[in-house]
């Protein structure tokens, strides 16, 4: 076919996971073409993840992309627990010597992008048709019409499928019957953001009859909420005065006081737990949302992307570089033990803080004593913190 091109490694996928997996591996030597169906307009500004924990924001630094992320980031040293109507905080630095950094996922997507830009490394947005073929040999193949409406061939080693959740990737290693583990849960996150100074200079974790709500901070600007619903509801069912008035109900608190301010976007998101096991077949290779979603209460799935594509750079190097297959074939195995931590401490933080719809008295009484038992117990705090900063890498 005209228009065939080689690459080492073919990235499907610009969002965090397959931008950095291709920066990790331009660094190490490795050439790259990132693939991504969509505008370098809409990945740059699609809100979605707020908080790096610790080995990420060591990471990002350590390749030199942190600069924007020092400056502009906020460090937390702790978050509460607000439950009987007061908060129960959870000093994090106190208890683990680390932090956690409070800065948008569309920041680091786009630090990531002109990193890319600064190094002269390819990306080509708004391509349509992926489709992958011959995985299961040495030398795969990538298909695409590239934004000009040109079919395009890209021949690689390898292909890392980082397209999320509803991409090519997982679809194509379905195929291949993996097994597939998922959960969902009885409820759904509306996500409010609102132009109006956070009231809380943490994040604030409220357990509450009516349901959870988080206040989370975007800058000194702009607070984000997320509510628990119904997973049936719409974003119709809720005009702006049901959710200050639910956010109210839901925030009491001695000495706490909401200040309203306009409603710039509002979203749903599933509740949901998925892992693809094994996450590679031939050559293909998931990493991130395509090979796992985790629940958002735990602040993980970007994260847990950075873990996966940490380990994928360093596998791919070795099968590249070094003609050395050990690493890649160990690579679903190598990543799987953490993707279960944290899927553990993702429904662990989920199960706390949600009111079940399907819970009996009893079982609120028993969410009540464990969140009492972790911030009374100075063990089981400081083994929810190490969890909330991050678990170290290896
Ligand atoms: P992404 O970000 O979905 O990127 C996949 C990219 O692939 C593109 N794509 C394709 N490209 C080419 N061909 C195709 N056929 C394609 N199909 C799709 C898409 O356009 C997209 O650009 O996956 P990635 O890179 O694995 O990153 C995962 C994270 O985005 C996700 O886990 C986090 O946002 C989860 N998450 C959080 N994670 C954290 O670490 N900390 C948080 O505080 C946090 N908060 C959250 C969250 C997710 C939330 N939602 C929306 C579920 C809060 C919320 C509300
Ligand atoms: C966010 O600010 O987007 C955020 C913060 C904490 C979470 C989830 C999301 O647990």
């Amino acid at each position: 076919m005209a228009n065939t091109r080689d690459v080492a490694v073919g990235v499907v996928g610009g969002g965090p996971a397959g931008l950095l997996l291709s920066y990790l591996l331009n660094l190490q030597g490795v050439e790259t073409l990132v693939l991504e169906a969509r505008s370098r307009a809409h990945v740059e500004q699609r809100v979605r993840a707020g908080v790096c924990e610790h080995p990420t924001v060591e990471l990002l630094r350590g390749i030199g992309v942190g600069a924007r992320m020092d400056a502009q980031g906020m460090m937390h040293h702790g978050f509460s627990l607000r439950f009987d109507g007061r908060d129960h905080r959870i000093p994090l630095t106190e208890l683990t010597g680390k932090c956690t950094t409070v800065y948008g996922q569309q920041e680091v997507v786009k630090d990531l992008v002109h990193a890319h830009e600064e190094k002269g490394l390819p990306i080509e947005f708004e391509v349509a048709d992926v489709a992958l073929h011959d995985l299961d040999s040495e030398r795969p193949r990538i298909t695409y019409t590239d934004a000009g409406g040109v079919r395009r061939e890209l021949r690689c080693l390898a292909v890392a499928g980082c397209d999320g959740a509803h991409g090519v990737s997982r679809a194509t290693l379905a195929a291949t019957r993996p097994r597939v583990y998922t959960h969902d849960y009885p409820y759904a996150w509306l996500a409010v953001l609102a132009r109006t100074p956070p009231v809380h200079g943490e994040l604030i974790y409220a357990n509450h009859e009516r349901g959870f709500v988080l206040h989370s901070i975007r800058s000194h600007e702009v607070t984000q909420l997320y509510l628990q619903i119904d997973p049936r509801e719409e974003v119709t069912d809720w005009p702006d005065d049901r959710v200050w008035e639910e956010c109210r109900l839901r925030l009491t608190a001695e000495g706490f006081g909401l200040r309203e301010g306009p409603l710039l976007e509002k979203s749903i998101a599933p509740m949901r737990s998925v892992v693809v096991e094994p996450m590679q077949y031939g050559r293909l290779f998931l990493a991130g949302d395509a090979a796992h979603i985790v629940p958002p209460t735990g602040a993980k799935g970007m994260n847990l992307a950075v873990a996966d594509v940490r380990r994928l750079a360093y596998a791919l190097r070795r099968l590249v570089r070094h003609s050395d297959p050990r690493p890649v074939t160990r690579y679903s195995e190598s990543c799987l033990e953490r993707v279960w931590q944290v899927q553990h401490f993702s429904a662990l933080m989920t199960g706390l803080l949600h009111r079940d719809p399907a819970a009996d008295d009893f079982a609120r009484k028993l969410q009540l004593a464990r969140l009492h038992n972790l911030t009374t117990s100075r063990a089981a705090a400081t083994s929810l913190a190490e969890h909330y900063v991050g678990l170290p890498f290896d």
